[in-house]
């Protein structure tokens, strides 16, 4: 450990807190990374974490037979809430596999297809509302409209349930409470432990109020399908609620689906809002990129009303803003692993069985040695076959790595390339020039303050 570098003033208990925010702990990491190297080590209220990011270090804790996730820090917050769910779950923990198991084939090409249709109808809620704003010459909430669009996506593919988000001028009592309890597991790191319970007693208060919140929410969604008020041929709720495992004959338990419940209904719409929010913010910095993506969806998709299914993974360049978005700020931008047995990672630093270290995505994305001097810069380009082929492997992470990463990787990727695809077809995107990009953390990041002017195209297909 003496070999791995930390910031030179530290305080008693408090730690490397110089400089340091409780709302931006992601942003400050990645300050003191760019000040430090590869792999530091930072103190922060009463605890010790190693940060890594060099690209031949990540690359080594990709190593399957010797690391694994380790569940800790933020997620380990999240277990009261959603316990042996699939993303929370220890390695150990049987109900993992089962989930796995059984909620795999609904991310298969024949599930995706399927919601496809739905994907568009929830679009379309959005598209309705945008022209609206537009005719009335508003700017649009981008991160709030986007959080619309994932919720309701996820809500009616996977659960066949209305949120009714565009109906609502405020979020969503159920997106309120996930914020509150996604902010109070991230703040639970920033607090030193034995004083804890004293300055978050008010705040535990409403995140018990918050999570019987969402507890109810789905409660009454199960309670529907069960009942047979709501139906939804082979969506994820059906399989949680009916589908054996194809081996043991086991079945999820009730208090289980729950927790898979929440677990989708926030990891299925978090990330893919703020992917989304980033992107259109790059799309609107950059009208030479914008042009061209959009030059790409007339072609591909010529002046057919609604794109089919096949007609998204067609979108090669839209996809390509979308990785380099992702490369940028990986909206889920850390995820941790532990050694399986004592080994030394990298041949260099000696590590324990149980020992773990946090991967930071966003520097990993950005280490010069793999992306050039350049790496800050905006450039799809990057994600040509040809540039793809020429990087080692390992240094794009966005979905996390090995046996835990996400399981909903594609279904984000098409609904985000569809909705993309969608809005380059029917608006200019206008930046305010004002705008500078802020991210805001709880766990994950988002752009806060985000409006774009929109002006409906002038030569439509
Ligand atoms: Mn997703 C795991 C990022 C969209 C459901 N997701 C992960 C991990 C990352 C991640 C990183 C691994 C975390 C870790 O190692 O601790 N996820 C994303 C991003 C997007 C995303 C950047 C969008 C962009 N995720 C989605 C969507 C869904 C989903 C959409 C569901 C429909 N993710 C999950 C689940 C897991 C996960 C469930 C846990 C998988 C497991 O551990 O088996």
């Amino acid at each position: 450990l003496d070999r791995i570098p930390h910031p030179p003033h530290r305080l008693p208990l408090l730690g490397d807190v110089l400089g340091a925010s409780r709302r931006t702990p992601l942003q400050d990491s990645m300050r003191i990374a760019r000040r430090l190297g590869p792999i530091f080590r930072r103190k922060a209220f009463g605890n010790e974490f190693v940060f890594t990011w060099g690209a031949p270090l990540v690359a080594d804790l990709s190593d399957e037979s010797r690391f694994a996730k380790h569940v800790g820090l933020g997620i380990a917050n999240l277990r009261p809430v959603v316990g042996d769910a699939l993303f929370t779950a220890y390695n150990h923990e049987p109900n993992w596999q089962l989930a796995h198991d059984v909620l795999a084939p609904g991310f298969s090409r024949e599930a995706m297809e399927a919601y496809h249709p739905m994907m568009l109808a929830a679009a379309g809620l959005l598209t309705d509302h945008w022209d609206r704003q537009a005719a009335a010459g508003r700017r649009v909430d981008v991160p709030g409209d986007m959080t619309k669009l994932t919720l309701e996506t996820i809500a009616r593919t996977g659960f066949g349930h209305d949120f009714g988000s565009f109906e609502r001028d405020r979020p969503h009592p159920f997106v309120t409470a996930m914020v509150g309890t996604l902010a109070y597991a991230q703040r639970q790191n920033t607090v030193p432990l034995p004083l804890a319970p004293l300055v978050l007693r008010g705040a535990s208060r409403r995140n018990a109020a918050d999570i019987d919140h969402l507890n109810g929410t789905v409660d009454a969604l199960v309670r529907d399908r069960r009942a047979g008020r709501s139906t939804g041929s082979g969506d994820l709720l059906d399989r949680m609620l009916r589908t054996a495992h194809p081996e043991t004959g086991e079945r999820l338990s009730a208090q289980n689906v729950r927790r898979q419940v929440i677990t989708f209904l926030v990891a299925g719409h978090e990330t893919t809002s703020g992917a989304l929010s980033f992107a259109l913010h790059y799309l609107a910095r950059h009208p030479e990129i914008a042009a061209r993506a959009r030059a790409e969806v007339d072609r591909v998709w010529g002046d057919a009303p609604a794109p089919g299914y096949d007609q998204v993974a067609k979108l090669r360049y839209v996809r390509r803003v979308l990785d380099e978005t992702l490369r940028l700020w990986p909206t889920a931008p850390a995820y941790a692993r532990e050694a399986r047995a004592d080994t030394v990672l990298a041949g260099e630093h000696p590590m324990r069985r149980g020992a773990w270290t946090l991967v930071l995505t966003s520097m990993l994305h950005r280490d010069p040695e793999v992306w050039g001097a350049d790496a800050e810069r905006f450039d799809p380009d990057r994600f040509d076959a040809q540039a793809v082929r020429g990087r080692p492997p390992h240094t794009f992470k966005p979905f996390g790595t090995g046996a835990r990463a996400c399981i909903g990787r594609q279904f984000a990727l098409h609904e985000a390339t569809l909705v993309l695809g969608l809005l380059l077809r029917r608006y200019d995107l206008r930046a305010d020039p004002a705008y500078r990009l802020r991210v805001a953390e709880r766990l994950t990041l988002m752009p806060v303050g985000l409006r774009l002017g929109l002006d409906g195209r002038t030569a439509p297909p």
